[in-house]
């Protein structure tokens, strides 16, 4: 089948990396990367998008023949809290927009990412079970929540073929981090490496779960590519890589620099984290599609550390 990919929030954290992922896989050709801010760096077709302009993603679809979306652009959950409404907004109806364009262009395929935010503090901490109660703390969370709620109908109603993963925190390099409760683990990194002080907005002891971006891509492709018949869940995956406090990552990042100093000013996104799980149980994305992460927090270490340096160099 020849498909032609189009990647909403192709200028953000997972989309900068991913967008380049799917060029290498498919060529440069099959590719639209579209992104609100006008960045026309990218090796393939570029359009400006915003998702909330229904008429707009038509636009794009047509013209390009798209075959299948990627849908990435999100407020997430730390910038989400400043503007409530207006995240809800802009989350809910760019997704809508996706869903309802992919449904009537018959499209082949629709990704949606969901996050660890969609659990709150009802869900069981260590290993939050896939079926857990979903009581998410955060309007990001609720907009996920109710996103997959929207996938599955969507798929059980019209046959839209739509999958979808529960992101843990994604840590990379490639570009800054956007408004997440997990930004702190990237930021710390580049301070790191500039050998100043971090100031962490998190306490020391806060365990989340986190996932390296290489891990995160291959997740992500690995469950576009899976046998439509395999998977059962039409919701959203559980998807676990490793699970850390800032302390531990601290403890890694001393083995390169014995005498980083952090500070911890505990601000309101401690309490978004409070309410997240620590480590996710993965299960179903195991079975049903075989995923097994890689990446330990020693070789995130070395990874971050090693390309940042480059970075400043
Ligand atoms: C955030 O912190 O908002 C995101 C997420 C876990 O979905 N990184």
């Amino acid at each position: 089948m020849d498909e032609k990919i189009l990647i909403t929030g192709a200028a953000g954290q997972l989309g900068t990396v991913l967008t380049e992922a799917l060029i290498k896989k498919y060529g440069p050709q099959k590719i639209v990367a579209s992104d609100i801010n006008n960045i026309s760096e990218f090796g393939c077709n570029f359009e400006v998008l915003d998702a909330t302009d229904m008429a707009e993603i038509n636009r794009i679809v047509i013209k390009y023949r798209i075959t299948q979306i990627y849908h990435l652009a999100a407020i997430l959950s730390a910038k989400g809290e400043q503007n409530p409404l207006s995240t809800w907004d802009i989350n809910q109806k760019s997704f809508f927009n996706v869903l309802e364009c992919a449904k009537d262009n018959k499209l082949n395929k629709v990704f949606f990412p969901s996050s660890i935010a969609v659990y709150g503090n009802s869900a069981p901490k260590i290993k939050t079970p896939q079926s857990a109660f979903l009581n998410p703390s955060t309007v990001y969370g609720m907009s996920k929540a109710s996103g997959e709620q929207w996938a599955q109908y969507y798929s059980s109603k019209y046959g839209l073929d739509v999958r979808s993963l529960r992101y843990p925190g994604i840590i990379g390099y490639q570009s800054s981090p956007g408004g997440g409760t997990t930004d702190y683990a990237i930021e710390i990194y580049h301070s790191a490496v500039k050998e100043q002080p971090f100031v962490c907005y998190l306490n020391e002891g806060t365990r989340l779960p986190m996932i390296f971006i290489y891990d995160a891509i291959r997740a992500t492709l690995e469950l576009m590519e899976a046998r439509k018949e395999n998977l059962v869940l039409r919701s959203s995956y559980n998807l676990q890589g490793i699970s850390f406090a800032p302390k531990e990552i601290i403890e890694s990042i001393k083995k390169y620099y014995p005498d980083f100093n952090v500070i911890y000013k505990p601000d309101f996104r401690q309490e978004i984290a409070e309410t997240w799980p620590q480590s996710m149980d993965d299960t179903n994305a195991r079975e049903d599609w075989g995923w097994i992460p890689s990446y330990s927090l020693a070789d995130i270490t070395m990874e971050m550390i090693t390309q940042i340096r480059n970075i400043y160099e």
